[in-house]
């Protein structure tokens, strides 16, 4: 554990939970805590023992209950409005950059910034006490940290449209029908961890690659995504884990990937 003011980094094995620790504001995203975010996702990202990543909020109120409103409230200016949306966003990217798979276990709220934190995850998993949603309209915003984008592109341009113009907040079960959520589980957090084992049962190039397939897929159009497929496909193939995935199944053992 390091130390931070705003968050933990915790590791187990080869799963590290980052949680967001701001128990004043419910978990808001200020400046610092971003900060302190980045530099965690930094030493994940140097870490070769690490294999996938937790994302959540302490306590039992809230994951995050958005960018920190005071913060924002001092914002003055488009350009200074422009600066903070891109470099929050860049944070958002860098989340969902990683080569590893990154689970958001949503406990408690979940709004505006926190829910926008939770979309840069690759799979969600929430609480029945989970209340999502992105009301920055109420604030005479709109998301900024690539809430109008990745939630069109998760549950379709019209429930998005209707989640962000009404600004309301969704419980677990909806969420879960909307495709906002993949999960809704008591202990989210527990749950979280056993989905991050069954993936890292995988081979650990593999599932970067599938993650990097979707990602640039979805800024392209299919016949581009398809070229893309094929490109990573191709760099799967000349992994030694392919030989032992594929040679592994055909004696009938299991396999061993070393991630090479
Ligand atoms: N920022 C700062 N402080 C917060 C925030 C926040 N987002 N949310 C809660 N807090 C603080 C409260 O001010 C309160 O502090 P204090 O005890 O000092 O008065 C404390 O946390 C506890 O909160 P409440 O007393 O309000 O708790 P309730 O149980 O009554 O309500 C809610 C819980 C419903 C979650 C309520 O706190 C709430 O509505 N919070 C704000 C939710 C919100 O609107 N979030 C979206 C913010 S906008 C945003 O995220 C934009 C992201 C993109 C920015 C792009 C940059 C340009």
């Amino acid at each position: 554990e390091l130390d931070f003011e705003n968050i933990t980094l915790d590791q187990h094995g080869a799963i590290a939970v980052l949680t967001v620790n701001r128990p004043k504001a419910l978990n808001a995203l200020n400046g610092e805590t971003l900060g302190e975010i980045v530099q965690a996702l930094d030493l994940i990202a140097e870490n070769a023992e690490i294999g996938a990543l937790i994302v959540t909020g302490a306590g039992e109120k809230a994951f995050v209950a958005g960018a920190d409103i005071s913060e924002l409230n001092a914002l003055d200016g488009v350009y200074a409005g422009r600066e903070v949306s891109l470099s929050g966003q860049d944070v958002m990217t860098q989340i969902s950059n990683l080569p590893i798979p990154v689970i958001a276990a949503v406990n408690g709220f979940a709004l505006g910034g926190g829910l926008e934190l939770a979309l840069a995850c690759d799979v969600r998993v929430a609480a029945p006490s989970a209340r999502m949603g992105l009301p920055e309209v109420t604030l005479g915003l709109i998301p900024g940290f690539g809430g109008t984008q990745r939630l069109a592109r998760l549950i379709g341009a019209g429930r998005a449209l209707d989640l962000m113009l009404t600004a309301r907040q969704v419980k677990a079960d909806e969420a879960l029908s909307l495709g906002l959520v993949n999960y809704v589980a008591d202990d989210p957090l527990s749950k979280s961890r056993e989905i991050a084992e069954t993936m890292l049962k995988n081979a650990p190039i593999a599932l970067s690659l599938v993650k990097e397939a979707v990602r640039r897929g979805l800024n392209t159009d299919l016949d581009a995504g398809l070229e893309i497929e094929a490109d990573l496909f191709g760099m799967a193939v000349a992994t030694s884990d392919f030989r032992e995935g594929t040679g592994a199944f055909l004696a009938k053992r299991p396999a061993q990937f070393k991630g090479e």
